[in-house]
């Protein structure tokens, strides 16, 4: 239990004392180490600045997570954020807005009970892009996802987010409640409506009537978050804990940095989030999106493989790497910048320099590895339409051609050294078969990685000019290794 006498936390003990006032209005799936540092964060803000009270959080998990869990409840659903600058300043904060967490990856009954009371009129979601069970390129639901099966055979008692939704959603409409609004956290491309396509798609195969309610009164708005919050270490655990004065399990260090440009469409309300320095309410996210996740998540994994595979543990490690800096730096302006479509007078390059300053934030310890995981969700959002967008308008993309170069390489899970690379991917298995089938030679390899059409679609592999670019950067890492093939981009 956090002793909530110690210095750390004195100076919110009065918070603390008001907080068995505050009352459940949202419930989370996917109580990770994001949720922690920004949706938890922004809205403790809120209910400090604001003095409401009913916007608590109850936040679950549905998948693995159950340590976690009885790390929270074991001190009130207290814990520390540390946010840490680029001048290595690091600031603590206790976190009160989570009033309870649940553990459901077995028994989800009593999630799915909250979920459809009257008082839960948010329901967010930061489950992992793989969390949808939807095919990344084009969004539709994988009926033959093993979790949509089974849900499908089992509507009452659903494993799947998107599941737990629809169950969810069926009691409310069952009871006569008005649904809750669906606010997915994750890093999509018009996340919001990538949920309510997955949700619609599945509710209309169990009840169309239950469909049509929910296309005609819930609401999904689209969001863009952007906060760097590397997984917890037992390393970051003990400096957290040597620096407050006590153990926090719960304690998570992220960047100062923190944004949330969201969709204003909320049925049943919502916290004035925008009350707090970071967020804003907008019509349309899409741009807002498009920018973040092609310039700063498209080069967080350019950095992942190309910087694992370079010998570099850390984003920041990668970046003290002057050939790894300028590739980026080149990434950003040359190739992303041309294919945005933010509004007049938006400073794009003080965009791309300030992401730049974020990945060199040595207090971060982002793991390239972690960063790596789930490619095959990440990558079609992250560089594909980017790539798209070059081979429309006839521009260069050779740094997104060594990426996905790099991508294939490291999935084939050999690195340049021989080692075995621990890849973590809903598609591992299939890529590295892929990998090993075709170990002897280079285009068969690139040809069939590409023939893998939730990543890359219908069009890209038929595009001559795209299917060459890869190959030949395919053939530059071969003969140069990721260091350089790295630095013959800016050479
Ligand atoms: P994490 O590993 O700490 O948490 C992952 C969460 O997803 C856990 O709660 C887990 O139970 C849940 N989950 C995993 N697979 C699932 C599935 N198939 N169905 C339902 N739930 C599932 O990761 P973290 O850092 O919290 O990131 C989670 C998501 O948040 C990311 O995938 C991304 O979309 C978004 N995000 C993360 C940022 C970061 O820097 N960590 C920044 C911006 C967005
Ligand atoms: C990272 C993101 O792990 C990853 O895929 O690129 O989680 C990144 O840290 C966030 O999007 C930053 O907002």
């Amino acid at each position: 239990m956090l002793n909530t006498k110690t210095a750390h936390f004195v100076n919110v003990s009065h918070r603390l004392k008001k907080r068995d006032q505050i009352t459940p209005g949202i419930v989370h799936l996917g109580l990770g180490a994001f949720h922690r540092a920004h949706q938890a964060v922004l809205t403790d803000e809120f209910m400090a600045i604001s003095g409401q009270r009913n916007w608590g959080i109850i936040s679950a998990n549905i998948v693995g997570g159950q340590k976690l869990v009885e790390s929270l409840k074991a001190q009130d659903n207290l814990f520390t954020i540390t946010e840490t600058d680029c001048k290595g300043k690091r600031n603590h904060k206790l976190i009160s807005s989570i009033i309870d967490s649940m553990y459901a990856a077995e028994d989800r009954r009593p999630l799915i009970d909250l979920m459809s009371q009257e008082s839960t009129r948010i329901v967010s979601l930061t489950v992992t892009e793989k969390g949808y069970c939807t095919n990344l390129a084009n969004g539709k639901l994988l009926l033959d996802n093993p979790l949509i099966e089974h849900d499908l055979q089992n509507p009452e008692h659903p494993k799947s987010a998107i599941g737990i939704i629809v169950a969810a959603l069926a009691k409310r409409r069952a009871a006569g409640i008005c649904p809750f609004t669906v606010l997915s956290c994750d890093n999509m491309p018009d996340n919001g409506k990538r949920t309510r396509n997955a949700v619609l798609q599945f509710a209309s195969l169990i009840d169309q009537d239950l469909a049509r309610w929910i296309g005609d009164q819930c609401t999904f708005p689209c969001t863009m978050v952007d906060r760097i919050v590397p997984a917890a270490t037992p390393e970051s655990l003990a400096a957290v804990a040597e620096e407050i004065g006590e153990g926090d399990n719960g304690a998570i260090v992220c960047e100062a940095f923190r944004q949330w440009v969201i969709e204003d469409n909320f049925v049943m309300g919502r916290p004035d989030w925008d009350d707090v320095p970071g967020v804003i309410f907008v019509a349309d996210v899409r741009p807002y999106e498009e920018m973040k996740l092609r310039m700063l998540n498209g080069s967080h994994s350019f950095l992942a493989y190309l910087g694992y595979l370079g010998g570099y543990p850390t984003i920041s490690e990668a970046m003290s790497d002057s050939y790894y800096y300028a590739a980026v730096r080149k990434l950003m302006l040359e190739v992303v910048i041309p294919t945005l479509s933010m509004q007049e007078g938006t400073d794009l390059q003080g965009y791309a320099q300030q992401l730049i300053d974020r990945f060199c934030n040595p207090g971060l310890a982002h793991r390239t590895w972690q960063i790596a995981m789930d490619g095959s969700q990440k990558i079609p959002q992250r560089w594909l339409n980017t790539i798209r967008w070059h081979l429309e308008n006839g521009g260069c993309f050779t740094p997104l051609a060594l990426a996905v170069a790099g991508w294939m390489k490291y999935v084939s899970a050999v690195d340049e050294h021989g080692n075995p690379i621990d890849i973590r991917d809903p598609m591992a298995a299939e890529l590295k078969l892929v990998a090993d089938i075709h170990k002897d030679s280079l285009e068969l390899r690139v040809k069939t990685f590409l023939s893998v059409n939730s990543i890359f679609g219908e069009d890209l592999p038929q595009n001559e000019h795209f299917v060459k670019s890869v190959l030949d950067a395919s053939q530059l890492l071969a003969e140069k290794g990721a260091q350089g093939a790295v630095a013959s981009l800016t050479e």
